[in-house]
Parts: C-alpha cells; structure tokens; sequence
C-alpha cells in the first residue's frame, strides 16, 4: 500500500476513514525508520536495515518482497539516481527534473484502459495496487546516451496488470501515455517532442517477466523525477521505453508512432533493444559509463539480459528492427 506524509493529502478529497488509515500507515513507516535507525547504530549489515537507511524520506513502501530477477550488482546512491535524470516535460537537463518536478501532483492519480481489451476502465492507481503483491527489483539502466545506473525499483510485474484488463486476441501492441499538463509540467511548452510522451511495446515484450510497472525506489514511494506514481522498466531496452507518470494505457492490433519515432526515427526505433553491434547514428553503443565511474566498461546485448529475452526476436534483423 501507498503511504502518505498527510502533508501530500489535500484537505478536500479525505474521508474520516481514509485519514485514519493514512495516519496508521505512516506512523508504521515511522516507527520503521526509527527502529533501522537504531539498528544502524549496533552496526547491523542486515539488507532491511541497509534498506531502510537508504531511504530517509519516511515515504516507505509496505510489505516489498525481494526478486529473484534483481540484479547483485552495486546500486547507485539515492542521490545519484534522482538528481541525475531524462524527464522531458521538466526541462532538457539532467538537473532539471529534481528541480522542477515538485509541480508534479502525482495523488490522486488515475490511468485510463483503452482499446482492444474486455475491461476497458479508468483505474484509481490505488485499486491497481490493491491486493498486488509489490518486488524489489534491482534492474541495470543503459540509457542511449551511453551512461548506465544500477537502481532498485519497486514495482509489480505487467503482466500482472494486463492480464486484468483482458486484452483481446487483436492485441498485437500496447501503448502508454504521459500525463501532459503545462500547469504541472513546464516542458511541455517547449516543442522538442510532440507531447504527450508516448511509447509501446510488442504485447508479447509487455507480458515478459522482466518488465515492470514501477511505484517506489529503495523501498519509498517513487519521487516525482524518477516518473511518479507510476512508470514502466524495460530492463532490456534503452531508457527511454521506459516511460514515466503514465496515465493511459491502450491495446492497439498495430504498431503506434512512438514519441522518439516522431522526433527523430533514424535516432530512436521502436525496439530500443540495447545493442552494442548497433552504433547510434552519432555514437558508439559498444560501451557506456556506469555513473558515477570514469572508465567506460562493455556495454552487453539486450543489457545483459540476453539469456531472458533473446528469444523475444529470433529470425528479427536487429539491425533494421533497431
Ligand atoms: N514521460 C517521459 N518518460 C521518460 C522520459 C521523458 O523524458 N519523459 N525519458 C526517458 C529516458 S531517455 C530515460 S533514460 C529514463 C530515465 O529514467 P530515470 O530518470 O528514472 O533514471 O526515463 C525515460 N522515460
Ligand atoms: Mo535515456
């Protein structure tokens, strides 16, 4: 479940009920936070206590079981992964998102189902989440500038969803949208993209395991930057499918013009699978940097995920279907 600072909860939309069980959640993650304090302080090294320290906004996520598909690498810092981040509609530099995207409300939240599915609906993000069991997965990201982070999302498979809203068998695609709001979002004024942000991906992609829906980091609620209060994890492909504060969701029988396909189509392709065999038209792909290192290290096929999802393309021209 969601927890809110009663700060984050305006006035207007709180029922007696909703107030007496915001509260119990949150003095839960407090007093969760105090206890990993006082943990820390015995020099416990537990995974739960390490967790819980990382995290210091008292945000935290109830009940997130650690995956098996989590990656045992060295995670980046909090800091290092919400100061340094791609959200175009907060501005065109890293920084800009951690300085802009406190204008983003991100609760209430809700995300419309369209398009060829049995259970088409508009879905209070809470009831998406009610009764769904949450992971910590510790995913690599290769962004296709060539720089890589090692980050802990929260977040629940997909396919998970997808299988609620019961696509039907014309559901060859899904699509995603970006909320699009100039108010909360000041660049959506400029013109680099064609707003809103938009992405897809094959159904059979969508319904593979390794792909999330995500809602928190290091065990909190997802900040604003990172694509709250709920954006999706492509593992396998570089950043930018990964598509942020998403608010609808449509089941399409053919392929959809991605956002990056409209800006620049011999840049971004619909596939995005990370590949160093395949050059960006203006830079190598072989290697990137894992921030905040120096050194460039060999970037892998699909990200090092080869082994889960290579079977997704068999017989496909990686090259043509970049
Ligand atoms: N709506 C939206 N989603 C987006 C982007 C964006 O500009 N707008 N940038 C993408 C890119 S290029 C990357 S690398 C990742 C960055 O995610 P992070 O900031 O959580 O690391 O978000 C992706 N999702
Ligand atoms: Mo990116």
């Amino acid at each position: 479940m969601l927890i809110k600072r009663a700060a984050d909860i305006p006035s207007s939309e709180i029922t007696d009920k909703k107030v007496y069980l915001d509260r119990r959640a949150f003095m839960r993650g407090a007093a969760g936070t105090a206890a990993a304090a006082a943990v820390g302080l015995l020099g416990s090294r537990t995974a739960e206590a390490q967790r819980i320290q990382a995290a210091p906004h008292g945000r935290l996520l109830q009940n997130v079981k650690p995956s098996p598909l989590s990656t045992t690498e060295a995670k980046n810092s909090w800091q290092q992964i919400t100061t340094y981040n791609n959200f175009l509609e907060f501005g065109p530099d890293k920084d800009s998102p951690a300085q802009y995207a406190g204008m983003l409300k991100p609760a209430p939240w809700s995300v419309a189902v369209e398009g060829e599915c049995n259970k088409p609906a508009v879905w209070n993000l809470e009831d998406i989440l009610k009764g769904q069991t949450l992971e910590e997965r510790v995913y690599r990201h290769r962004c296709v500038e060539a720089w890589s982070m090692v980050i802990p999302w929260v977040g629940f498979p997909l396919a998970d969803f997808i299988r609620k809203c019961e696509p039907t068998s014309n559901a060859k695609f899904i699509e995603f949208t970006t909320l699009n709001d100039p108010r909360q979002m000041p660049g959506v004024r400029s013109t680099v993209l064609r707003w809103p942000y938009l992405d897809a991906l094959r159904m059979d992609e969508a319904m593979h395991p390794l792909a999330i829906l995500a809602v928190g980091l290091y065990g909190e609620v997802l900040p604003n930057q990172n694509g709250a209060p709920v954006r999706l994890v492509v593992p396998w492909k570089y950043g930018y499918k990964s598509i942020k504060s998403i608010v609808k969701i449509r089941f399409l029988a053919t392929q959809p013009l991605t956002v990056w396909e409209v800006a620049v189509p011999d840049e971004y392709g619909f596939y995005a699978n990370v590949n160093p065999a395949v050059d960006h038209p203006r830079w190598s792909q072989a290697t990137e940097r894992r921030l905040p290192e120096f050194f460039m290290r060999k970037t892998l096929p699909f990200n090092g995920y080869a082994d889960q999802v290579a079977s997704l393309y068999t017989g496909m021209d990686l090259k043509k279907n970049f």
